[in-house]
C-alpha cells in the first residue's frame, strides 16, 4: 500500500523501527549517564539518526561502514549488536570491544561495522583501504564512511578523496554537516561554508547536498550512488545537513552555553525525522513498534548491568603495541 508517494507501508515500518530504536537507545544512555555506570564519554547523534538509517537501508550484509566517535546510530543501523553496544558503554567484558573501546570505539565485524575512531577524520582513509580491498575482491561490495563537517577540514580527507577518485574505489563518503566542530560554527572555519560538495567535485568525487533533513532524499541519493558503485563506479559524497540536538559530548542540552541559541534548533526539532516517519504509520502499529523497542532496550540494559567486568589478566590482551 502506498502511504506517501513511493513509500510503501512495510518500508515506513522498517525505517521507523530503526529510527525509533536508535533515538530511544541514546535517550536511555543519556538517562543512565548521571548514575556514573557508563564510564565512557558519549557523543550522541540525537537529531541526526536518519542519516545512518537512510544510508544503511541501501547497504547489504557484506558491505562495510565506519565512522567517528559519534557512531551509535551507524553501528545500530548497520545491524551491530545492541547488547554488545550497551555492555561496551558499561566497560563490560561482553561489550562489542570487550569493554576496552567505550562509546567512541565500536566494532561489529559480523555486521560489517569496521569500527569508529575518536581521531577526527581518521576513519576516512581507513574506509578507502576497505574499499580498495572490496574492489580487488570484485564482489560488488561497497563501503560507507560517516564523518562530520569538521572532518572535512583534515588533510587526510583531501588525500583520501583524491586517492579514491583516482582508483575508482567503491566508497561513499557521508558527511553529516551539523554546522559545528565542537562549538565552532562552519562560518568561522571555512571561507566558503557551503563548499563541501564543491571540494569533493574538484577532487573528482561526485557529490550531492541534502539540506532539509529529509530521510528519503538522503536515501535516494545513497541508492543511486551505491548502485553505480556496485557496477564498478567510483566514489561519491553525500553532504547531509543536520542538527545536533544535545551537547557535543555528554548527555545534556547546551543552549545556554553561549555558542548557539535554542531558536536555531527549534525548526529542526519540529521537523524531527523520527516523528515524520512515525506519522506514516497507523497509531496502533506505531505503538507496537515503540513497545517492542522499549522491551529490547530494557533487555540490553539488563544484560550490560549483569555482565562481568573484564578480568585483570585481560588488561594487555589484544594490545598490539
Ligand atoms: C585529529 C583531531 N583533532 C582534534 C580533535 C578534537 N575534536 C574532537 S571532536 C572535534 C570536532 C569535530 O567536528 P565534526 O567533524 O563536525 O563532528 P561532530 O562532532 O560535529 O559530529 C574535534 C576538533 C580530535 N579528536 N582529533
Ligand atoms: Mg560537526
Amino acid at each position: 500500500m502506498s502511504v506517501n508517494g513511493n513509500i510503501v507501508e512495510d518500508e515506513a515500518h522498517r525505517l521507523y523501527r530503526a529510527l525509533r530504536r536508535i533515538r530511544r537507545v541514546e535517550e536511555v544512555i543519556a538517562e543512565i549517564y548521571s548514575s556514573d555506570k557508563i564510564k565512557s564519554p558519549v557523543h550522541l547523534a540525537i537529531g541526526q539518526e536518519h542519516v545512518s538509517v537512510s544510508v544503511c537501508d541501501c547497504l547489504e550484509d557484506g558491505d562495510w561502514v565506519g565512522g567517528s566517535y559519534r557512531s551509535h546510530a551507524m553501528y545500530l543501523a548497520k545491524g551491530g549488536s545492541l547488547p554488545g553496544l550497551m555492555a561496551e558503554m558499561y566497560g563490560k567484558d561482553t561489550g562489542c570491544c570487550r569493554g576496552k573501546g567505550g562509546s567512541m570505539h565500536i566494532i561489529d565485524v559480523a555486521a560489517g561495522v569496521m569500527g569508529s575512531s575518536a581521531v577526527v577524520g581518521s576513519q576516512v582513509p581507513v574506509a578507502a583501504g576497505y574499499a580498495l580491498a572490496a574492489k580487488r575482491a570484485g564482489e560488488g561490495r561497497v563501503v560507507a564512511v560517516f564523518l562530520g563537517d569538521g572532518a572535512t577540514e583534515e588533510g587526510c580527507f583531501y588525500e583520501t578523496l583524491n586517492f579514491a577518485a583516482l582508483h575508482s574505489l567503491p566508497v561513499l563518503f557521508v558527511c553529516e554537516n551539523n554546522g559545528y566542530a565542537i562549538h565552532e560554527p562552519l562560518a568561522k572555519r571555512r571561507a566558503r561554508p557551503g563548499g563541501i560538495c564543491a571540494v569533493a567535485e574538484a577532487l573528482g568525487v561526485p557529490a550531492t547536498r541534502v539540506d532539509d533533513g529529509d530521510l528519503f532524499r538522503i536515501r535516494d541519493a545513497a541508492t543511486s550512488f551505491v548502485t553505480r558503485m556496485r557496477q564498478g563506479g567510483g566514489p561519491a559524497l553525500i553532504e547531509a545537513v543536520v542538527y545536533r540536538w544535545r551537547e557535543h559530548v555528554g548527555p545534556n542540552e547546551d543552549y545556554d552555553g553561549g555558542y548557539r541559541p535554542l531558536s536555531e534548533a527549534l525548526p529542526w526539532m519540529e521537523a524531527d525525522p523520527v516523528a515524520r516517519v512515525g506519522a506514516l504509520l497507523d497509531a496502533d502499529v506505531r505503538r507496537k513498534v515503540n513497545e517492542e523497542v522499549e522491551a529490547e532496550i530494557t533487555e540490553a540494559v539488563r544484560f550490560a548491568e549483569e555482565s562481568p567486568v573484564p578480568r585483570p589478566e585481560e588488561l594487555y590482551a589484544n594490545v598490539f603495541a
